[in-house]
């Protein structure tokens, strides 16, 4: 591994951050490809959908020129025949000399399998450049593949004291304008956004990414158990033009479920928990199957108190403002009735960041 593998590698993975939040049910993947003089001669990114993939991209633009060349490539070349041949094969066929990956694919049609044509093909490989910030660009699709659901994101801005809105529950705006300009960011970069019912009732949102210029729109996602939430608000108004989805149990009327789906919006009935809410697992499983990575969750306080109960958060992304609310305001997250506090789940903090006025602390599920 030289000093070129890691900057052509990062570079790779600056193309595949690209593509989070438009390439699902498929991984966001970079590739570089390199001349023997270090000219580098192509770059390829996961198209939006998921097809074609990253590395015929960057082969079709380096042409002739990757004949002895070095491909990077921030996932291991697919190994299966889709639409179109292997990626794998195609690095062969355009007679690349030397293949360097990061991670290991864990599709089981893949899964070493791509790695194994090209060393067949007598290329050489070398495995694992730069895989920890490979696995942390990959973790919604391995979490996908690996565990049948997609990798979760709590987003919570709340003041100094914790709070998400003042007792009568006003909360716009706890945090300034550069705040919310990067919710928009995040929401570009996540297959879909989240919310409970009692969010979508009350703030009656639209959950899409604004003032951005041409962005690509996340599924929105509203876990609604027998779906209270009126077709007649501004994400049902919506849904013909931006996709709705809405889970919910057994315990949905008939006429809300047709009106929901007259009205464009696809449905997800999953199993209750005993006191009849959505089960939150049930809920990112039938999500996972439907092909999502990453899942961006913006509240409310019940959601995200029923996915930490069923540890189902994996980040956290809390904004503060430099506000006080007191006891009386609204927590971002609902009882999660520990009784000891041994019992609390915990999270590292990955990095701080100041935002404005504002602060931004990212967070990980500590394992
Ligand atoms: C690559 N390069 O850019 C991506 C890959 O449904 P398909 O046929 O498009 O295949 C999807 C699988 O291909 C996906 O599950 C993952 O294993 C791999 N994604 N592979 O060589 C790419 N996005
Ligand atoms: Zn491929």
């Amino acid at each position: 591994m030289s000093p070129a593998d890691l900057c052509h590698m990062r570079h790779a993975l600056t193309l595949a951050r690209r593509g989070l939040g438009r390439t699902w049910p498929n991984p966001a993947v970079g590739c570089v490809i390199v001349a023997p003089d270090g000219r580098v001669v192509g770059r390829g990114v996961t198209a939006p959908g998921g097809r074609p993939h990253a590395e015929p991209q960057a082969l079709a633009q380096a042409g002739a020129a990757a004949r002895g060349a070095t491909a990077y490539v921030t996932l291991e070349p697919c190994a299966h025949h889709g639409r179109t041949p292997p990626c794998a094969e195609a690095l062969v066929a355009a007679g690349v000399a030397r293949v360097v990956t990061a991670l290991t694919d864990p599709d089981p049609r893949v899964a070493g399998g791509g790695h194994a044509i090209l060393r067949a093909a007598g290329i050489e490989v070398t495995e694992g450049v730069l895989a920890m910030p490979a696995a942390r660009v990959n973790a919604g699709f391995f979490s996908r593949v690996t565990r049948g659901r997609p990798l979760v994101t709590l987003k919570i801005a709340a003041t100094l004291d914790g709070r998400i809105a003042t007792a009568s529950g006003e909360s716009r705006w706890i945090t300034g304008a550069e705040a919310r300009r990067r919710v928009h960011a995040m929401r570009a970069s996540h297959d879909a956004v989240m919310v409970g019912a009692g969010t979508a009732l009350a703030d009656d949102p639209m959950l899409d990414v604004r003032d951005m210029g041409a962005m690509p729109q996340p599924v929105r996602i509203v876990v609604d158990s027998r779906l209270r939430l009126p077709v007649d608000c501004r994400l049902g108004r919506s849904a013909g033009a931006q996709p709705v989805w809405l889970v919910h149990t057994a315990a949905a009327p008939a006429p809300a479920r047709d009106a929901w789906r007259a009205a464009g919006a696809e449905l997800f009935e999953v199993a209750a928990t005993p006191e009849g809410r959505v089960d939150p697992l049930a809920a990112l499983s039938a999500l996972g199957a439907r092909g999502l990575t990453r899942v961006f969750c913006e509240g409310g306080a019940a959601l995200a108190a029923a996915l930490s109960t069923a540890d189902l958060i994996d980040e956290i992304v809390w904004f503060t403002a430099g506000a006080l609310i007191g006891g009386d305001g609204r927590a971002g997250m609902g009882a999660l009735g520990l009784g000891r506090l041994e019992l609390a789940p915990r999270f590292r903090l990955e990095s701080v960041e100041p935002v404005g006025p504002d602060i931004v602390h990212f967070w990980r599920r500590a394992t």
